[in-house]
């Protein structure tokens, strides 16, 4: 989601302004070194910079989200000198106010009030130093990436094909040859060799920027956004993913077989890691698109949503509303005319935009929207769910206080709309029309239901943790610029089990083929959003009183559920992250035992499946 923001201007503001999610969540107990010459403050004194604060930022939120809508709509050489222009000045005013906090160190205050010095401290995405012209290069820099990103082009038998278009074929072609000439030609699109050494810039310009705010580099400051000390919340990460690690190791192997058995040992070996470009994905995250390779073979017949969208002659409109429906079917109100007046839904042609889905609030109110160049299928359907979950968290928690709208913590902001779409069941689609009662897969289709789920969401979970396993390791200066693509790739293979389907260049630079990195949007939040939206739906489905297995549980129309859930979102970030997950979940951590009970029968098929091959890599 973003206030203001959009990729391109990520990390220029505030958090309160940035990412694809909501960011400004309270930081751990750590503070601004106090500048030697403060003077004696008091309480009131400490109120009233909150207040100015709140005043000038939240005035600047909507100019800047007003800037960086119409530059994702129309990306042209003025609309980025204009972006450029607006996240100088977001970051020096955001630095600014992060540095004045320090003022009030040794006051007494009341939790609310440190929250939000908390809040205004280490909520920066991108922070610069403030004593010289560091904001503007750095604004420079990233909008040179961000734009980079979403106007690359790649030409196909003479024609000049976009990412969208790209994507496209990485998800519906199984020719080898052609999809590894597609992945390769996307990673030259964005001039990887300027956008690295564009990377490293920033990365010593915003290192410098949270050195002066009392960080000891930037990781540190990204994961002070937990309400723990960094390295608690870094340790956290490690004990979740140890959770799920097994089940990603069964459905690698499950996988790699069947891939073997496709493409045959020329392409894809039975033993060792997969060859990225296969697994019906540009950055092998989701492997989805794999579901009629990778089919449990003694499962009966699952169903192919994308067929039934088109079936159904869906189109993107329809797509939005029919999520917009689940939501107020819990007892949520509509979304407001604006919504759909100002929203982009599908891909214009005219011109450039950034495809990138993403959800907005412009005014912190209620001016809602998407941008998203959707498709009719699967994944899409899921992700217009996921960025109205945005939308509905964003307009939930508009009553709180400026500093503490956002989400209790950004995986928050990320599992809301996926949680709703986890209740997207064979009975729910019979009930909204899309699905013949007579075609809902009994019991024995329930392994081949999981597993098509299990593409998604477990070979999601090792790209997420790797993705700010390399950015935190760069941060700390552990990764030097000429090893960024190399270790890359030895994060990749150790995390995944993936390689490269071809040999990478000097050149390369293939993370930036990732959007979060080209923009700047981190990226643990989706790694917590995919383990905790699994506990959003096993509470739900307990609530519900639901006692059929996890995966067959819909809370659409359940107005008691939708009520418990909307006191969670209205809560914002007003409170520590354990106590929004408890008002809704009745626990305070954060844990894969959810995600791992969803998955049970399918991870006992796997074993049982692989207990003849070489799993690993
Ligand atoms: O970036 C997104 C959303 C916008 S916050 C579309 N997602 C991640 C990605 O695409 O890499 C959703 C799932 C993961
Ligand atoms: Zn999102």
């Amino acid at each position: 989601m973003k206030r203001l923001m959009t990729g391109v201007a990520s990390g220029a503001l505030l958090a309160v302004l940035a990412g694809c999610s909501a960011p400004n969540e309270p930081a751990a107990d750590t503070q601004a070194a106090a500048p030697a010459t403060a003077s004696p403050v008091t309480v009131a004194d400490a109120e009233q910079f909150l207040a100015d604060a709140t005043t000038e930022l939240r005035e600047f939120s909507e100019f800047g989200a007003r800037t960086a809508w119409v530059q994702n709509n129309f990306i042209t050489y003025d609309t980025n000198w204009l972006l450029e222009r607006m996240s100088t000045q977001g970051t020096e005013m955001a630095v600014r106010l992060a540095t004045e906090t320090a003022r009030f160190n040794e006051l007494e205050m009341t939790t609310e009030m440190s929250r939000q010095m908390n809040v205004l401290r280490a909520g920066i995405t991108l922070p610069a130093p403030s004593d010289s012209a560091a904001a503007a290069r750095l604004s420079e820099l990233t909008t040179r990436m961000g734009s980079a990103y979403s106007t690359g082009l790649m030409e196909i038998d003479g024609e000049m094909v976009d990412h969208n278009e790209l994507e496209n074929i990485m998800r519906t072609s199984r020719d080898p040859e052609f999809l590894s000439h597609v992945w390769a030609g996307w990673r030259d699109s964005y001039n990887p060799e300027q956008m690295s050494t564009d990377y490293a810039e920033m990365v010593e310009i915003a290192n410098a920027g949270a050195r002066d705010l009392g960080f000891s580099d930037l990781a540190e400051m990204w994961l002070s956004n937990y309400d723990m000390p960094a390295d608690e919340m870094e340790a956290e990460v490690e004990r979740l993913w140890g959770q799920v690690e097994p089940l990603y190791e069964q459905l690698h192997c499950a996988v790699r077989s069947e891939l073997n058995g496709l493409y045959g040992d020329e392409v894809q070996a039975a033993e060792g890691p997969i060859r990225a470009d296969l697994l019906g994905n540009m950055w092998a995250q989701s492997w989805a698109a794999l579901a009629d390779v990778a089919s449990v073979s003694d499962a009966g017949p699952a169903y192919d949503l994308t067929q039934l969208l088109v079936d159904a002659d869906y189109d993107q409109i329809r797509m939005v509303e029919t999520a917009e429906t689940f939501f107020t079917s819990l007892g949520m109100e509509e979304l407001p005319d604006t919504f759909w007046e100002r929203s982009l839904i599908t891909q214009p042609r005219d011109r450039q935009v950034a495809c990138h889905a993403s959800a907005w609030n412009l005014d912190s109110v209620d001016d809602l929207r998407i941008k998203m160049c959707t498709r009719v299928n699967a994944d899409d359907f899921v992700t217009v769910h996921h960025e109205l979950g945005h939308n509905f968290y964003q307009r939930a928690y508009n009553q709180q206080d400026f500093l503490f709208q956002g989400g209790a913590h950004d995986g928050f902001h990320e599992a809301i709309g996926d949680f709703i779409a986890l209740s997207v069941t064979p009975d729910y689609l019979v009930q909204i029309g899309l699905l013949d009662q007579a075609d809902v897969p009994d019991a024995s289709a329930d392994l081949g239901l999981l597993m098509d789920t299990a593409l998604d969401k477990i070979a999601f979970l090792p790209f997420a943790v790797m993705m700010d396993q390399w950015r935190w390791r760069v941060l700390r200066g552990e990764i030097q610029p000429d090893s960024y693509n190399d270790a890359w790739w030895e994060l990749r293979e150790s995390y995944q089990g993936i390689v490269p389907p071809v040999e990478r260049g000097e050149t390369a630079f293939d993370p930036g083929s990732k959007y979060h990195i080209a923009n700047n949007v981190p990226y643990l939040r989706y790694f917590l959003s995919f383990i905790m939206q699994f506990q959003f739906h096993e509470a739900a489905c307990e609530m519900a009183g639901w006692e059929g297995p996890l995966h067959r549980c819909s809370i659409y129309g359940n107005e008691e559920v939708g009520a418990r859930f909307s006191a969670m979102m209205e809560m914002g970030a007003s409170q520590p992250w354990p106590d929004a997950l408890e008002a809704f979940t009745g626990t305070r951590e954060m844990d894969g035992s959810a995600i791992i009970a969803y998955f049970q029968p399918l991870m006992t098929h796997l074993e049982e499946q692989n207990a003849t091959r070489d799993c690993g890599w």
